[in-house]
């Protein structure tokens, strides 16, 4: 589990903890004492955004992109419809109007040019329509200018490599956490045993690429699906708006295992993110270090010293 300062406990966990001693008051009234609290405190980094059984549409938005995405999918969806309602209602004005009981002696013309140029011209302004913020949510999603920091994920058959390069440099597996190492509150095959801890607010750099074969990193309430691609730096960029834990999964198809390599990732607060970089970069290695220690030994093993 990662080092997030202790946030794992959720209303649920407790709710049913104080099921099992309500019998006694003291302990009753201490344990909802304390569910109030956690709730209150953590309560914001139980699970963020997650799908729903019978859910329409997206998760709900938990970045600037993911918000642009959804209002544009839902104005899209106005345009859909009313374009399906006019040719539905142009259709069964036909048939009933020009029905054969009732239109005994058809027309016989064939050409129409004013016509012809409005059904030609209105299809290509609609698509310029659409094109044109279609087109600018691509390039506002592409990359940030004044990033305030960098994750760097790499796609490994089957885990995930990150690397925080602007603290530190230090680099840390995630594995899909086993069934035997779930803890009451983890989500089976979206758990990982290190999560991806990131501060709430900044803008995060996010450079994604892979080791062996195609990979893609995603999480749907960043509004984030890239390639991970051997050879290759991808770049996206997130911010995240709301404190609490997002789930995917890799997003390519990239062998055996490729359902056992989800990505979880921990939003918290600017301190907290601070506190934890501190534990991290304690327990997990240094990019750089090893290879530059190994070098080092490999020389002097070489002159002989
Ligand atoms: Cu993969």
């Amino acid at each position: 589990m990662a080092a997030a300062p202790g946030l794992y406990r959720n209303g649920r966990s407790l709710t049913s903890d104080w099921r099992m001693v309500r019998g006694d008051g003291s302990v009753t009234r201490r344990l909802v004492g304390l569910a109030v609290f956690f709730m209150t405190a953590f309560g914001g980094v139980a699970v963020a955004s997650e799908p729903k059984p019978w859910q329409l549409g997206f998760q709900p938005a938990a970045s600037p992109t993911m918000e642009r995405i959804t209002d544009f999918h839902d104005g899209l969806l106005w345009v859909i419809f009313v374009i399906a309602a006019f040719v539905l209602g142009v259709m069964a004005y036909a048939c009933l109007r020009f029905r054969e009981s009732k239109n005994p002696t058809p027309s016989r013309t064939t050409h129409n040019t004013l016509l012809e140029l409005v059904w030609t011209a209105v299809p290509v302004i609609i698509l310029v329509a659409i094109a044109i913020p279609s087109i600018k949510l691509i390039y506002s999603a592409d990359r940030i200018e004044d990033a305030d920091m960098t994750l760097k994920a790499i796609g490994h058959q089957w885990y995930w490599t990150y690397e925080y390069p602007d603290h530190g440099n230090f680099t840390f597996d995630a594995n899909m956490l086993s069934v035997d190492d779930l803890k009451d509150t983890s989500k089976r095959m979206m758990e990982t045993d290190e999560r991806i801890v990131l501060p709430v607010g900044k803008k995060i750099r996010l450079l994604i690429t892979a080791d062996d074969v195609l990979h893609n990193w995603a999480v749907p309430s960043f509004g984030i699906k890239l390639d991970a691609v051997p050879g290759k730096l991808n770049e996206t960029w997130v911010q995240i708006n709301k404190p609490g834990v997002y789930y995917c999964f890799c997003s390519e198809l990239c062998g055996t295992n490729h359902s056992y390599m989800p990505i979880a990732v921990e939003a918290v607060s600017e301190d907290e993110f601070k506190a934890w970089v501190e534990k991290a970069k304690k327990k997990f290695a240094r990019v750089d270090e090893p290879a530059r220690d190994e070098a080092v030994k490999v020389a002097r093993r070489r002159a002989g010293n």
